[in-house]
């Protein structure tokens, strides 16, 4: 069969009625930002762009040079060509303006320019995540309060894991599907057209030196896993964690699993470690699509009315079956306390 490139789906996609011109524009000019990161990434220690940057960024944490690096690429890609009212990026406090000079459009965009910044110096696969959303009409100075619309209203969501292989995984809410980048040719090619994960799974993907910081229903539910056979679930579960969100969810994407960053003592007060709008929402819808679920542990990640823009949440996605187990145990648990 002949090779279908990323602009022949997304023009099939517009055709279909699930995408308007702007939509389409604004994935690929994403997806040519995503290129020029992974080439940087590419590059490594001869490139100039390992370790610190020696700056910080509004969470506090310390950031990468590619952190940055992927940030600029972002921000300078999307802002000239008409499909964005503005964007919002991890690595910024306030939402990113569209310059004057250049005319204005309908969509949101909100990345994760760098995710799993720990692993860039160890030569790991790193990624981006994105997510698209509406402006509200009449809006023209998108403020943080136009980005705080549910998950279940977001128009794309992806990320590009830059692995052995780059590898972008999109969807519009009709399917998941995934594309390779060729990078001779410098194309993203359809590699697999509506991904399904396993409803089952026997491999699970935790940090598990948090262990005793967990909540009793996290403590049970992984001591059964790790009781294998002998224990209540009567099998042996595999454990797998890469600590870069897009690497776990592409092994999930790609052989099924689950993977939990549950709440715990250490991380309470700020409501969980991973962020709504930039890592929670775009991997639940991209997920859901997929045929898995993803929750807090508690709701469906996307149903939730987020109250801020760098807001963290716990997150619990994959496999079906295995996120129902988990997430009953903590409903179960919340029941009995009440
Ligand atoms: P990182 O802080 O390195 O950017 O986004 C948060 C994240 O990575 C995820 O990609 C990853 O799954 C998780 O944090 C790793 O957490 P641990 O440091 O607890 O392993």
């Amino acid at each position: 069969m002949k090779p279908i490139s990323l602009i022949q789906f997304l023009i099939e996609e517009r055709r279909a009625g699930h995408i308007n011109a702007e939509l389409t524009l604004l994935i690929e000019v994403v997806a040519r930002a995503c290129k020029r990161i992974a080439v940087a990434t590419n590059k490594g220690a001869i490139g100039g762009v390992l370790g610190e940057a020696g700056t910080g960024n509004i969470q506090g944490e310390a950031q990468k040079k590619l952190d940055v690096i992927s940030n600029e690429i972002l921000l300078e890609a999307n802002a000239w060509g008409g499909q964005l009212a503005a964007c919002a990026s991890e690595e910024m406090e306030d939402p990113q303006q569209i310059p004057d000079m250049y005319p204005k459009g309908h969509h949101l965009l909100l990345f994760d320019p760098l995710d799993g910044s720990s692993n860039i110096d160890v030569n790991i696969s790193v990624g981006t995540i994105f997510s698209v959303l509406r402006c509200p009409d009449g809006v023209t100075e998108p403020k943080a309060e136009h980005f705080l619309q549910p998950g279940t209203t977001q128009l794309a969501a992806g990320y590009v894991v830059y692995g052995p292989a780059t590898v972008l995984v999109l969807t519009f809410g009709h399917g998941t599907h995934e594309f390779t980048l060729d990078r001779e040719v410098g194309s993203f090619i359809l590699s697999r057209r509506d991904i399904r994960i396993p409803e089952e799974t026997a491999e699970f993907a935790i940090n598990m030196s948090n262990q005793r910081h967990w909540e009793p229903p996290m403590q049970r539910y992984i001591g059964e896993l790790l009781a294998g056979q002998d224990g209540p679930r009567g099998k042996d579960f595999n454990m797998r964690w890469v600590a870069s969100m897009v690497a776990d969810v592409h092994r999930i994407i790609t052989r099924g699993g689950v993977f939990f960053y549950p709440l715990d003592a250490k991380i309470k007060s700020k409501g969980g470690k991973l962020r709504v709008m930039y890592e929670a929402n775009p991997m639940a819808f991209i997920i859901e699509q997929a045929g898995g679920s993803a929750t807090t542990g508690r709701e469906r990640i996307l149903d939730l009315q987020p109250t801020g823009l760098h807001q963290r949440v716990p997150v619990f996605l994959g496999s079906k079956k295995e996120v129902e187990v988990a997430t009953h145990y903590h409903l179960e648990a919340d029941g009995a306390r009440s």
